[in-house]
């Protein structure tokens, strides 16, 4: 794998001239952030990101995406600079230096579980920090005073805002959120619509149910599964242990989702969207179908731990994208099984990967 990217590094255009249009993505270097990123670039954009400072590197899924800045054929670029939606100060700095067209807001603590953990931390990230950008790019707006130079702003709002309330939940289903990660987003997503009605700026919100692929974060269940069955395939593992089986989420396709994204803020009228598939599933069938394209019985595996029950569970989550399909012809291209065998595939083959590099360092042939 090549060296991540060091924060504050450029890439030169493949084309001459400037690029089309400028995006500032915070929280570039999550599920998301890594697909978004390859869709503007594959659009000529010129994408900043806001990466945090940590003490491994963690931009590991934009490794792929990493230009040598001295390769003059590269296409699109990528520029990354330190910061945290926690910091105002960064936030208002890079804002005015950037002077983005499009501002996509993916930062997040995003682990229900961990919501209930850390509330004071997921509010501060995910409710302040949206009112800290939304501030910053306020700021700018006056500071430059014209309407054609109006950002176009993204919130990554939830389906969990929906919370208590039964399926399928669309635009105008109440919103009844049962953890501290659903409260903080539900005040960004009013944050996001009450800056467009009151200063008029361009801010519109996706209201995504669960997406996946396999750059998910190994703590969520999905990817939870389909890491344990490549481990347990190659012998690496034995069981896997899961909190609430029943649960029902719609799943879908991470790059369908930042594709949404894109279109929403393409459009001249701000407005708010639910994006889904519009099928649900229970986590025990997302098991059943994950360990079964390994040619395992997920019941021989799987173990209930409680430690992994919610304090409130959200029991059923069924998108109604209806609105979507009609106004942004947005369409999901990639079913339910075809999501889980790309996942399994792909962790097959890193276990397999994990397996070789651990013969070859105790000195025998993978
Ligand atoms: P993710 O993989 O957890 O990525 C979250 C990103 O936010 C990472 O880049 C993370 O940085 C960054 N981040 C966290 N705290 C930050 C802070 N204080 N300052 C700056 N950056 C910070 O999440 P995702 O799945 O890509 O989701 C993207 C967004 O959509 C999130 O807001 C999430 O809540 C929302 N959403 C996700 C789903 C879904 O199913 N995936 C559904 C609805 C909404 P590190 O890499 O350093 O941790
Ligand atoms: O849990 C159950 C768990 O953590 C899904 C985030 O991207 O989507 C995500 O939130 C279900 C829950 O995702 C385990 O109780 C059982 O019912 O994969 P998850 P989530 O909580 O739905 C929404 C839309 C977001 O916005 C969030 O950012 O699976 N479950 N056993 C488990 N969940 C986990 N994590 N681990 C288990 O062992």
């Amino acid at each position: 794998m090549p060296p991540p990217p060091p924060p504050s590094t450029s890439q030169p255009a493949s084309q001459p001239g400037p690029p089309a249009k400028v995006a500032l993505i915070t929280g570039i270097t999550g599920q998301d952030g890594s697909y978004l990123t390859e869709l503007l670039l594959s659009k000529n954009y010129t994408v900043h990101g806001i990466v945090r400072r940590a003490s491994n590197f963690n931009t590991q899924r934009l490794d792929h995406l990493y230009v040598d800045p001295h390769d003059a054929s590269a296409p699109g670029r990528m520029i990354l600079h330190y910061g945290d939606v926690t910091d105002s100060a960064v936030l208002e700095r890079l804002v005015r230096h950037i002077d983005p067209h499009e501002v996509y807001h993916l930062a997040a603590q995003s682990h229900v579980r961990v919501s209930f953990e850390l509330p004071v931390h997921t509010v501060d990230s995910v409710a302040l920090g949206t009112f800290r950008i939304l501030e910053a790019l306020r700021s700018h707006a006056e500071s430059r005073a014209g309407a054609h130079k109006r950002v176009r702003f993204y919130q990554a709002s939830s389906s969990e805002m929906f919370g208590a309330s039964p399926p399928p939940q669309s635009e105008t289903t109440p919103f009844r959120p049962r953890s501290p990660y659903a409260i903080a987003k539900l005040a960004a997503h009013y944050a996001a619509i009450n800056y467009r009605e009151a200063y008029g700026m361009h801010c519109s919100c996706g209201i995504h149910f669960n997406h996946e692929s396999p750059r998910r974060g190994e703590t969520f269940v999905t990817r939870k599964i389909t890491r344990a069955v490549g481990r347990i395939k190659a012998g690496l593992q034995r069981t896997l242990f899961l909190g609430n089986l029943d649960a029902r989420r719609d799943w879908g396709f991470a790059g369908d989702y930042a594709r949404a994204m894109w279109l929403m803020l393409q459009r001249d009228t701000p407005d708010d969207y639910v994006i889904a598939t519009g099928r649900t599933a229970s986590v025990r069938d997302f098991c059943e179908m994950a360990f079964a394209r390994a040619g395992l019985d997920y019941r021989d595996f799987v173990q209930v731990d409680p430690r992994y029950f919610r304090p409130a569970e959200v029991d059923e989550l069924r998108g109604d994208a209806s609105k979507a399909r009609r106004e942004l012809d947005w369409h999901p291209t990639v079913s339910l099984e075809q999501l889980v065998d790309m996942m399994v595939d792909a962790d097959i083959a890193r276990a397999e990967k994990e397996l070789a590099v651990r013969a070859m360092s105790d000195g025998r042939t993978p």
